[in-house]
């Protein structure tokens, strides 16, 4: 059984290689264009900067140069239930200098396509076994968002040596740009 985190919780990720799923889904007809939500990854040091532009993983740079994140794939629609977009991550193979990683997701186009996320349903973050399949946590987002077209879903940070992560929930009006601006 996966723990569920409220807002602000945090829990110790017991798995060298463990999965993140991210999962939401629109409401297209409400703004009468396609909602595209990404998956976007910040690789920080102790400064919470990303220690290269690189370790910026998103959908077109799916893997950090480490090779300890992985993004699977662009999705374009959320439609269905479960992951929409994943993220693997094998912290063998973290750079040294890497200290927290921040999960946020976007709203691709949000602004031409008048698009927030006060539309968009049923968001979480999990977090599962990447070998074994076994659910670790799962974090449900019931933010009543009205007009952000960002939010950082979580984030995994390491503390004496053990990695946490903690159910952020929080977020900012000017899309990807802003935590270009906050991480870069
Ligand atoms: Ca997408
Ligand atoms: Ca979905």
């Amino acid at each position: 059984m996966a723990i569920n985190l409220q807002k602000g919780q945090r829990e110790s990720i017991n798995a060298p290689k463990f999965t993140i799923g991210l999962g939401w889904d629109t409401n297209t007809s409400s703004t009468g264009s396609a909602f595209d939500l990404d998956a976007s990854v910040f690789i920080l040091g102790d400064n919470k900067k990303i220690i290269a532009d690189e370790y910026f993983v998103f959908y077109n740079n799916l893997k950090s140069p480490d090779g300890a994140v992985e993004h699977t794939g662009d999705n374009l629609t959320g439609d269905g239930d479960g992951d929409d977009e994943q993220v693997k991550v094998d912290l063998s193979k973290i750079d040294s200098k890497v200290s927290e990683i921040s999960i946020v997701v976007t709203i691709h186009e949000a602004e031409a396509r008048k698009q927030n996320f006060g539309q968009v349903r049923n968001s979480f973050i999990r977090i599962f076994d990447t070998a074994t399949g076994a659910d670790i946590l799962k974090y449900e987002l019931e933010e009543d968002f009205s007009i952000e077209t960002a939010v950082e879903f979580g984030r995994i940070y390491k503390k004496d040596n053990n990695w946490k992560f903690e159910a952020v929930g929080v977020g900012m009006k000017g899309g990807l740009q802003d935590y270009l601006t906050k991480y870069q």
